[in-house]
């Protein structure tokens, strides 16, 4: 490697020497100005009518500043929050968008939706006042699960909504998908239940509003991973603020996960009261809090089967989803279980028929929208688990069933049945590594062994395709984006040569504040250390889509690309005239400009300096100055993809699964740096491990309560829950961005559920288990094994 902070090298994160130090700035550490503290009184009820909210008593409280209700929206004309994406449904209806008020207006339809909003001198002030707003409701029948939502007599969420449903979508095709069912020589079937998650990110959400009187000028701090989407969302549909006097500034987000990816109430009220009252207001979201209050994800429940010729070659593939939206829709929400679920059926076979299904519910609870991977592990779960439920009523092996069907290399570009066409991959290369490094054919010794010592042991594999890179604009706006998602990147350079960049991305975790500052580095031939990256707020960075979707080095990497290219050219336009050669005569390698076949040069620095000192310039033909921004549109998704192999040991007197293992073989394209790849695929992992074994957001099904409501309740997976993982890579670059790039940010979360959960069906296999829901918990577990060992052996028999 010529250049050791370029593409390619395994740098430390530079953003990493402020966080271990704790010198990070994050929106609950700024303090403005008489700045008040807001506290929001949420509704207990999941689903009530507000009959009256009185203020009196919590008014009458000291440092209280002002309550405001659903009722002072309206009088000032405040707009609804509005959804991002609209899906067109069978027979091209559009989806129900019914409002979504930031306070409520009449009636509640969750825990936890926001009723008032108390704001006072202090924290401590504004918590005391807020148990002191008196809401009179009228509790109503509540459903909170899908098929309950779905039946006739089900509680009516919006009364103009009367079947609760969003949307009832399809693709693919029914015909071809039906007639290849009905001819395969075998069908797998599965039922499944895609569990719903609390996203947690480490930072819980947080905004400060503040209204400059003299200018004019309205600020929001947010915890968000897209400020500009917050602004035009806030600004021009909720607000009405003129996009140029509303500035949006997310600083440093701990973590995001996808739950930060959304314009939230919160957001909107903090502004608006910070306006109505000239005084900076905060809102600092508890943990709690959040599980009530943070977008969830997943919460699919899905009927599908694969039918096969007698060669186990895959014939036809039917997936029927109903999938949660909650009470309300939240930005992404509607494109997460349609567009971002149909299309990735396809995996990485030659299927030829495919049909999938999508009926979009409301219900009284969170909002459901993207949570890493979104849309993409709830496909790879229904298709793999089928794989693998087909490979054992067909008795044939697990990889070899995989590979039997698989598009080869050979095949790329490759158009799937459900709209996407797969620029590149290699994905039996994946297998075959992914097989060898995980020692699969030596496997039954190991289970022997677990066997002696009373366990059941089972290994587990799952080969996937995701489509990432989130853009086209074209593409997305055809399946109803209301915006464009393509990416931004400005690159200043200074008298001195070194830069900064500002990006329309947002890093809160993925590192970018390295691999960007390495592809300046590679491009310009300067150390990554003279690369300042620059995001997250709107006043300084030009627009731009923000992070989410494995989107960021793909698009806006590509976007800084093309800025640093257009900086080379002018360099050489500056370098011809400093060496007084023609312009097509100059090389850029390195670092140095130089006259082709001479060993006249000019380093980097030097046309840097001359660009701000332009003492003889032609100014007809040369601008001073070195600064160029580029924006990308991309013309396709990129598409990585991948083999996960996990082992399992469980104790069949606990019911407790041990992960022994886990191996993956990724293709993210070309690698900018091998150990921030590593490690979010790592992160991916744990947060897929986190899914299939012990995560599990649970509501009353009566109250509508949320039982699983805190870290009591709801299980993060922890450090022993987690083996030492192999995360490996293989690079078949993306044929149409420049750097060849793939993203990795969701490849953990999309193969780990149907890689363990797999593993433990295989686990179970002997007790005739061919599925088990997610989480693979001790009790869901205890309880399937005893049943199956009942049923072989009942009591007395
Ligand atoms: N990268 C690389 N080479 C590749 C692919 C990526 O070096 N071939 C680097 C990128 O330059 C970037 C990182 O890996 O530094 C992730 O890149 P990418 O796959 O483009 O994903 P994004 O940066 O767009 O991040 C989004 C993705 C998503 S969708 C979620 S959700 C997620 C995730 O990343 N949330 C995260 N990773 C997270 N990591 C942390 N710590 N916190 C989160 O909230």
């Amino acid at each position: 490697m010529s250049n050791p902070t370029g593409i390619g090298a395994s740098i430390l994160r530079k953003e990493d020497r402020r966080f271990l130090s704790g010198r990070g700035t994050y929106v609950a550490d700024i303090k403005r100005p008489e700045m008040a503290f807001g506290v929001f009184v949420r509704s207990p009820h999941a689903h009530a009518r507000i009959k009256a909210v009185d203020l009196t008593a919590a008014l009458a409280l000291p440092g209280v500043v002002a309550i405001l209700t659903g009722e002072d929206l309206k009088r000032d004309g405040v707009g609804g929050i509005p959804c991002g994406w609209c899906v067109t449904g069978k027979g091209g209806v559009p989806m129900k968008e019914p409002p979504h008020p930031a306070l409520a207006q009449g009636k509640v339809r969750h825990v936890g939706d926001p009723v008032a909003f108390v704001v006072a001198d202090t924290l401590a002030e504004a918590r005391d006042a807020a148990t002191a707003v008196a809401v009179e409701y009228e509790a109503l029948s509540a459903v909170t699960d899908v098929q309950g939502a779905l039946k006739a007599g089900a509680p009516v969420i919006f009364e103009e909504i009367p079947d609760n449903t969003c949307y009832d979508w399809d693709l693919g095709d029914p015909q071809a998908t039906g007639a290849a069912l009905k001819n395969a020589h075998y069908v797998a079937r599965v039922k499944l239940v895609n569990n719903r998650l609390v996203g947690n990110p480490m930072e819980p959400r947080a905004a400060i509003g503040e209204y400059n009187r003299a200018t004019g000028q309205h600020t929001l701090w947010t915890t968000s991973q897209f400020p500009h989407i917050v602004k035009l969302l806030m600004g021009n549909f909720v607000l009405k603020i003129p996009q140029h006097k509303l500035r949006v500034v997310a600083p440093d987000v701990g973590g995001g996960f996808g739950v930060k990816q959304f314009h939230y109430a919160e957001e909107a009220v903090v502004t608006w009261a910070s306006t109505k009252l000239g005084r900076p207001v905060k809102w600092v979201c508890e943990r709690s809090e959040g599980f009530i209050s943070d977008a969830h994800g997943r919460d699919h429940v899905t009927e599908a089967e694969l039918g096969l010729d007698a060669t186990g070659r895959f014939l036809g593939l039917r997936v029927r989803t109903i999938a949660n939206m909650g009470g309300y829709l939240s930005t992404f929400g509607p494109n997460i279980p349609s567009y971002l679920y149909g299309p990735l059926l396809a995996g990485v076979y030659m299927t030829p028929a495919i049909y999938c299904e999508v009926k979009a519910v409301f219900t009284n609870t969170l909002p459901v929208d993207a949570y890493r991977g979104a849309g993409r592990p709830e496909a790879t779960f229904v298709l793999e688990r089928l794989v693998d439920i087909a490979a054992r009523g067909m008795g044939i092996d697990r990889a070899e069933i995989r590979r039997r069907n698989m598009i080869p290399k050979s095949a790329y570009p490759y158009k799937t049945p459900v709209l996407v066409e797969y620029d590149s991959g290699d994905p039996l290369s994946c297998l075959d590594r992914v097989l060898v490094a995980a020692d699969w054919s030596g496997f039954s010794e190991r289970k022997a062994e677990s066997k002696r010592r009373g366990k059941y042991r089972g290994i587990g594999l799952c080969t996937f395709a995701e489509a990432c890179g989130l853009a086209p604009s074209r593409i997305a706006i055809r399946l109803g984006a209301r915006g464009g998602l393509f990416e931004s990147a400005t690159v200043r350079v200074h008298p001195t040569g070194d830069v900064t960049v500002n990006m329309g991305t947002h890093n809160h975790g993925q590192g970018h504040e390295t691999t960007f500052a390495q592809i300046v580095s590679e491009k310009l031939g300067i150390p990554a250390d003279n690369v300042e990256i620059i995001f997250g707020d709107t006043d300084k960075v030009q627009f731009g889509l923000g992070t989410y979707g494995s989107r960021s080095l793909a698009v806006g990497g590509s976007a800084l690309v093309k800025a640093t290219d257009k900086v080379i050219l002018k360099g050489k336009k500056i370098a011809a005239y400093m060496l007084e050669a023609s312009e097509e005569d100059i090389q850029f390698e390195t670092g140095v400009f130089s006259v082709a076949g001479t060993d006249r040069r000019k380093a980097f620095a030097e046309i840097a300096l001359s660009a701000h000192f332009p003492a003889n310039y032609p100014l007809d033909v040369l601008e001073p100055g070195l600064e160029e921004q580029a924006f990308y549109d991309p013309v396709n998704f990129t598409f990585p993809s991948g083999a996960h192999i996990a082992e399992v040991e469980i104790d069949p007197e606990t019911g407790e699964v041990k992960l022994l293992s886990y191996v993956a073989v990724d293709d993210v394209g070309t690698v900018i740096n091998p150990m921030i790849v590593e490690g979010q695929i790592h992160g991916g992992l744990v947060q897929g491990i986190g899914q299939a074994l012990c995560e599990n957001c649970v509501y009353d099904g009566t109250s509508g309560q949320l039982l699983s409501g805190s870290f009591m309740d709801y299980c993060m997976p922890r450090a022993d829950n987690v083996p030492m993982m192999r995360a490996e890579t293989l690079s078949t670059a993306c044929t149409h961005n420049p750097l060849g790039v793939k993203g990795c940010g969701e490849l953990g979360t999309i193969g780990a559920p149907a890689t363990v959960i797999n593993a433990v069906v295989d686990a179970l296999a002997d007790l005739d288990v061919t599925h088990v829901d997610m989480p693979a918990s001790p009790s869901r577990i205890w309880e399937i094994v005893n049943n199956a060992r009942m049923a072989k052996a009942p009591l007395g028999a």
